[in-house]
């Protein structure tokens, strides 16, 4: 990297470990021949949740590729490492360390992508005034002020009607004023049981190079404590590769990604998902270039309308939605708790120590590959948290820390809001309960279970059958006038006495059990 050479009314460009992106609007404002960028691996950011070691290694790897690039490209770049004797453990500490360090008059940063930094950024700018500037992230199709005007004066804020609105500002796969195919949501049509001969697809997988084997040092030696498994170690850590990474799904995962996007398979945990969403959410790809290239693949007539729909529908529907979303709902948003949940989080989602095939099945999935798609991270491990009571805000402290693409602005409207339904129904219509039977569906988890899928109440009973009714049932008051729940309290009155009351004793003893298991491991 190059020597920063000392020169007045320099720029000092702070880039986070999720901006690698080189027209980030930071970089775009700088001026390569005269200021400096500063990156900065600490133990704050490191330490904010206890992230996957996978994460980590992800994270520090690209940061470290994406600075010699930088470097390479002419950039003065002024990497400090985190076994730097030096380091402060604070982005605020390291930026204080630079300005002074190259005499630079002021720093430039893209706002960071959660409340907390950006409260930090803030308060370091009262303390330092007229030094910081606070740029917005324009990596986004939609603005944190074009959402704010779009959901202002709503009562609803449905992700559907934001999509429409997507879709025609971006014209993806729209003909005329027409969405493509007729339709503008193939969601019914994505929802395929798999089927036995399935012929799946598998992510790319990186050769670690020197740098990342580095990493995988520094992991292994200081959050040997962390959550999961550091190696084998695939994920690409440059936009090369991310590419490569992409490629590969486009032309074996795309054309049954519709078909199949909801079904889970035990020991197959990728099927034919991108395993993007973590170079998507540090910058290595760009959101409406794998749209572009998705469209293309459809246009071309190399895969179904409702495959194409439906992966841009996560891309310009979802993850745009629940980062504005999240910027709406502001610094409160995590202290919702609309069911008065407060029950621990299970040690064994830490440990995958379970009977039940489904959980065990998702959470060791997520211990070894710090990834589980959509409905494995919705409809078992969220789903029966929800289901169990487990308090929202450390349900969302374990989503925060386990998965590769983690980051709060999309993780904690995904957790809070749509897996456990604490913010009362502002992302959902109604919570995403399920019992056995939606599991036993959609994969072939209880094929191989201890517990029998079909067995309603009694010691063989799938339990995510009678926590679902006693969740209902318990949660009446709150649940009862939705619209959407009128035919499941209808089923639950038809049942006799005898049912619902050994439903409910048998969802007491299961959740005693869990709590007395929690109490034994605090112990
Ligand atoms: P694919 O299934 O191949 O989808 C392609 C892309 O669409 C993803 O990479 C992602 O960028 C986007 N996408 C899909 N669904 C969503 C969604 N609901 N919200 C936002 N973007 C979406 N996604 C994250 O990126 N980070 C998180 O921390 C995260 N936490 C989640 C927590 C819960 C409880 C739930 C239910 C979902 C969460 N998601 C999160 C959304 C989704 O599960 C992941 O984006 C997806 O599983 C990533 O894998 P993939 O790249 O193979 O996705
Ligand atoms: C997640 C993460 C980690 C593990 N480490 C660093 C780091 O050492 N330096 C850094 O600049 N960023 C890191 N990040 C990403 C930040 O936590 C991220 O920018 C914020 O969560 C805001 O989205
Ligand atoms: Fe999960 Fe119940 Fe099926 Fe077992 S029987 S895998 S607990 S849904």
């Amino acid at each position: 990297m190059k020597e920063a050479r000392n020169k007045p009314g320099r720029r000092l460009t702070l880039v986070l470990g999720d901006q690698l992106s080189p027209d980030i609007s930071s970089l775009a404002l700088a001026d390569r021949d005269r200021d400096v960028v500063l990156m900065a691996e600490v133990a704050d950011e490191t330490g904010y949740v206890h992230h996957h070691k996978k994460k980590i290694a992800f994270i520090l790897s690209a940061m470290r590729h994406f600075a010699s690039e930088l470097a390479e490209d002419g950039w003065t770049v002024d990497y400090v490492r985190l076994d730097d004797p030096d380091n402060t453990g604070s982005l605020t500490g390291e930026v204080t360390r630079a300005l002074e360090r190259h005499d630079c008059d002021r720093v430039t940063i893209t706002e960071s992508g959660e409340w907390r930094l950006l409260r930090a950024f803030e308060a370091f700018a009262a303390e330092n005034v007229g030094t910081v500037e606070l740029l917005p992230d324009d990596r986004f199709l939609c603005s944190r002020k074009a959402f704010a005007d779009w959901a202002s004066g709503r009562k609803q804020l449905r992700m559907e009607n934001f999509y429409r609105e997507m879709r025609r500002k971006t014209g993806l796969i729209i003909d005329g004023d027409e969405p493509a195919g007729g339709c503008w949501n193939y969601d019914r049509e994505n929802r395929k049981p798999p089927d036995a001969d399935l012929e799946l697809s598998a992510p790319r997988r990186a050769r670690p190079d020197d740098v990342t084997k580095e990493v995988l040092t520094l992991v292994a030696d200081w959050f040997d404590n962390h959550f999961g498994t550091l190696e084998p170690f695939w994920f690409a850590v440059t936009r090369d590769k991310a590419e490569a990474a992409f490629s590969r799904f486009l032309d074996e995962g795309l054309p049954s990604f519709g078909d199949y996007q909801d079904a889970m398979v035990a020991d197959e945990p990728f099927l034919f998902h991108a395993v993007i969403g973590l170079y998507l959410n540090v910058g290595l790809l760009d959101p409406l270039d794998v749209c572009k290239r998705v469209e293309a693949r459809y246009r071309d007539g190399d895969v179904p309308v409702n495959a194409a729909e439906g992966f841009i529908r996560q891309i310009i529907g979802w993850r745009e939605y629940v980062r504005g979303i999240y910027w709406l709902q502001g610094t409160e948003y995590v202290d919702e708790n609309f069911f008065g949940h407060t029950r621990p989080l299970p040690e064994f989602y830490w440990t995958g120590d379970t009977d039940m095939a489904c959980l065990r099945a998702c959470l060791t999935q997520t211990r070894d590959e710090a990834y589980a798609h959509h409905i494995q991270r919705l409809m078992v491990t969220g789903n029966f948290a929800m289901l169990a009571g487990i308090d929202p805000r450390q349900v969302h402290e374990w989503y925060l820390s386990v998965y590769a693409d983690a980051f709060e602005w999309v993780e904690l409207p995904n957790t809070l809001g749509m897996s456990q339904f604490a913010d009362g129904g502002l992302l959902a219509s109604k919570p995403y309960a399920a019992s056995g039977n939606y599991i036993n569906k959609m994969s072939d988890y209880c094929r191989n279970c201890r517990y029998k899928v079909a067995d309603k109440t009694g010691p063989d009973a799938c339990p995510f059958n009678y926590l679902y009714w006693d969740f209902l049932a318990r949660n009446r008051s709150r649940l009862e006038h939705n619209p959407r729940l009128g035919r499941a309290y209808a089923t639950w009155d038809r049942f006799e006495e005898t049912r619902r009351q050994a439903t409910r004793d048998d969802a007491r003893d299961f959740l005693d059990g869990l709590e007395r298991s929690a109490g034994r491991d605090a112990a």
